[in-house]
């Protein structure tokens, strides 16, 4: 792989493991939150912040930082474990998720917490803010990126393919998106709610650079966002194939977790099987 070392790579892995934890703890403690895909997506997060993005947590508005938009902003926890784990605001913090008062509320509040580019959670609508941010990079030969995050049911958004069009047509190269593809939305499978198959055809008809890879495989992640990067006349779709609640088996595929909390018992047996799943990576 290019430029990065197995060790690197074992050690996002390890990073991506107390991501996972802190999310079932957090989610737990405040019984309430969204734990699918916030765990499903832990890999990928780990690669943004831990490698991929060029950020500064002591300067969160640094002028030449790459913009990463949450557009699914339901995926709170593991936004905010990544955060505060990269320096962002103590991690003690984190257990006061969803607390009254807290600056971790259930979707991303860009005026409370450093680190957030804009608020989300209104689905639909982070990928055109995103396109905002690369046309105003484009137009100013500004450097840095624009990295957005995406649900696979938020796709089902008009907005979505709005957004989709004006970035195909202004060639917003500069702009790398990628889908949470794991097939399940808050009511169920994605393809019998409304059918988004065949989805990579469809960006490419948007004239998008379309790239596929495991969600849940770190190398896969890193060489796919490597390959974004050197993409220089569209704007880029990783469709991330993931699975919900990843590595935990009971969650797999079943919509109930895309926003349950764990009792006591499950929280239990997830962490079980979040160690015994690393354990296994034997790193
Ligand atoms: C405009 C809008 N409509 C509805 C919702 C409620 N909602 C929150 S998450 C969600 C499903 C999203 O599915 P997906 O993007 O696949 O997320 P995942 O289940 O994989 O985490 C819905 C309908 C919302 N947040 N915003």
């Amino acid at each position: 792989m290019n430029n990065i070392e197995k060790k690197q790579i074992n050690n996002l892995i390890e990073i991506s493991k107390q991501l996972r934890i802190d999310v079932v703890n957090i989610i737990h403690g405040a019984k309430s939150g969204h734990i699918g895909g916030s765990l499903g997506l832990a890999d990928i997060f780990t690669a943004l912040y831990f490698h991929v993005l060029n950020h500064n947590s002591n300067d969160p508005n640094w002028a030449d930082r790459d913009r990463f938009v949450v557009s699914n902003g339901h995926v709170a926890p593991i936004y905010y474990t990544a955060l505060a784990h990269s320096g962002y605001f103590p991690v003690s913090e984190l257990s006061s998720l969803r607390k009254l008062r807290s600056r971790l509320q259930g979707h991303p509040n860009s005026l409370e917490l450093p680190g957030v580019e804009i608020s989300t959670g209104s689905l639909g609508q982070g990928l055109g803010v995103a396109c905002g941010m690369a046309l105003i990079a484009q137009k100013d030969k500004e450097d840095h990126l624009v990295y957005c995050s995406i649900g696979d049911g938020e796709t089902q958004e008009g907005s979505i393919w709005e957004a989709a069009m004006f970035a195909g047509h202004r060639e917003l190269s500069n702009l790398i998106a990628f889908t949470d593809r794991n097939y399940i939305q808050i009511d169920g499978n994605t393809e019998e709610i409304n059918k988004l198959e065949p989805l990579a055809e469809k960006w490419k008809a948007f004239n998008w650079n379309v790239l596929s890879a495991n969600g849940n495989d770190m190398e896969e992640i890193l060489n796919a966002f490597e390959k974004a990067k050197k993409e220089n006349s569209k704007p880029t779709m990783i469709i991330f194939n993931t699975k919900l609640g990843f590595p935990v088996s009971f969650m797999d595929g079943v919509s109930k977790w895309h926003g349950t909390a764990p009792n006591d018992k499950e929280a239990k047996s997830a962490i079980k099987e979040i160690e015994e799943y690393y354990l296994k990576l034997n790193l």
